[in-house]
């Protein structure tokens, strides 16, 4: 794995510093311990059943873009909702801030898991209908995986960094493999891509090749160890690893199995691609953001900070995440936390002593198929009017200015 472990006597010598209180002015001397609380929580049958977070902890998601009003609207329907990357430590996502995409905005369905039918058709040897507990007693598997809209995209106006990269979460999903459920039903010769479809009808429908059906797609009932919550798809969803958010089919009904690519509602900005090449073409970054410091944070001193981001790739593991601290001019590498998973976000770290003197934060990851994340200025050639046409996984810079404030350094 690319990455270098920092050498653990070489910290604790910086660990000295922190304590001569050269570096980390906050810290103050142990004299005695803190008074017992003098409040408490009272206990409810709510809390027993199922827990809540400290009311002392406020992060939380927001309409996106940011700004609109959009989510939820005057009728209740959603449409794209960003998550409080700022916040996150870990890699994974929990599942009341996980991201949520919309298609143009609709109201989540309320599916009954009793009533729900997941079918197999088309081009099979046997079509087949699954209810959830048909689903349950086959073999499962547990992964982490990334979903990432393909408009999650940072913009010179966007003033966080759940703004500019918002659209993109990580959660640990259970369910079946997609191959499985194929091989039960046959795929015929003829049958080269499938069409997954929700219960909305058209919408949340995709075209996907059979090898990457085949491959690692999951038919997902589980999320962060409990139910999909029924705003990322409760009962059923489908996972496209490293493929676009779009290609992740919710409330999914309907497998249908063809000989070609089908157009469908979700098509807008994949219509002009060629089929043969679309697989690789949907799928997502390499990319990368360092969530602290990031647009909107404040560092109250100069000293020590850890640099903390995440990387993710749709071409597999996450090999190297390198972070610069003097606006791209040197690259160092980060240190990745635990293992990085396949199509999972991935947390990385890198030691920092802020000298107070302004300057730009950027990381940039690069995948275990050697594909290296861009610098912005190398994918502007493509920009159009909107920005980068598809998805923009561009390096992001954060500038600190020197009173210490942490700016989207974009343009
Ligand atoms: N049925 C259905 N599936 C859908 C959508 C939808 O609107 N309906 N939106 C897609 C889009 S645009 C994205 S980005 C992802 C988001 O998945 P999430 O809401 O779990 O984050 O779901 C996709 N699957
Ligand atoms: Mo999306």
């Amino acid at each position: 794995m690319g990455s270098t472990r920092p050498d653990r006597r070489g910290f604790l010598k910086g660990g000295a510093a922190l304590a001569g209180g050269l570096t980390l002015g906050a810290t103050e001397p142990a004299f005695g311990q803190l008074p017992n609380p003098d409040t408490y929580i009272k206990g409810t049958d709510d809390l027993v059943a199922y827990g809540s977070r400290s009311h002392h902890v406020t992060s939380a998601r927001i309409a996106h873009p940011p700004g609109s009003q959009a989510s939820p609207d005057a009728f209740g329907k959603l449409f794209h909702i960003a998550s409080p990357l700022q916040d996150s430590v870990g890699m994974i996502t929990p599942s009341s801030l996980h991201f949520v995409g919309t298609t143009r905005g609709s109201f989540v369905p309320d599916i009954n898991p009793r009533e729900h039918r997941l079918m197999f058709h088309g081009l099979v040897d046997r079509p087949l209908v699954f209810t959830m507990e048909d689903l349950r007693r086959l073999p499962s598997v547990t992964r982490p995986h990334f979903v990432e809209c393909a408009g999650n995209r940072s913009r010179t106006q966007h003033k966080t960094v759940q703004e500019s990269h918002g659209m993109t979460s990580c959660a640990e999903w259970t369910g079946v493999l997609l191959s499985t459920l194929l091989k039960e039903a046959g795929v015929k010769d003829a049958g080269k891509w499938i069409v997954a479809e929700g219960v909305e009808e058209v919408k949340g429908a995709s075209s996907i090749p059979m090898e990457k059906a085949m491959d690692d797609c999951l038919v997902a009932y589980g999320m962060n160890g409990e139910a999909v919550r029924p705003q990322n798809g409760f009962p059923l969803r489908l996972l496209v690893p490293g493929f676009e958010g779009i290609f992740n089919s919710k409330y999914l009904r309907r497998i249908k199995v063809v000989d070609r690519y089908y157009m469908t509602y979700n098509d807008f900005g994949h219509l002009t691609r060629d089929p043969d090449t679309a697989a690789l073409g949907y799928q997502i970054g390499p990319k990368s953001v360092i969530t602290f410091p990031s647009a909107g944070q404040q560092l109250p001193d100069r000293g020590f900070y850890e640099i903390s981001g995440l990387a993710w790739s749709g071409g597999g593991a996450v090999a190297r995440v390198e972070v610069s601290t003097d606006g791209g001019r040197r690259w160092n590498d980060a240190e990745i936390q635990g293992t990085a998973h396949r199509m999972a976000h991935t947390r990385f770290r890198y030691q920092w002593n802020w000298d107070g003197q302004e300057t730009e934060l950027l990381s940039r990851s690069t995948d275990e198929i050697g594909q290296v994340q861009p610098m912005r200025d190398q994918v502007r050639e493509h920009f159009n009017s909107r920005g980068v046409p598809g998805q923009d996984n561009s390096i992001q810079p954060w500038r600190i200015a020197s009173d210490g404030s942490v700016h989207n350094a974009i343009t």
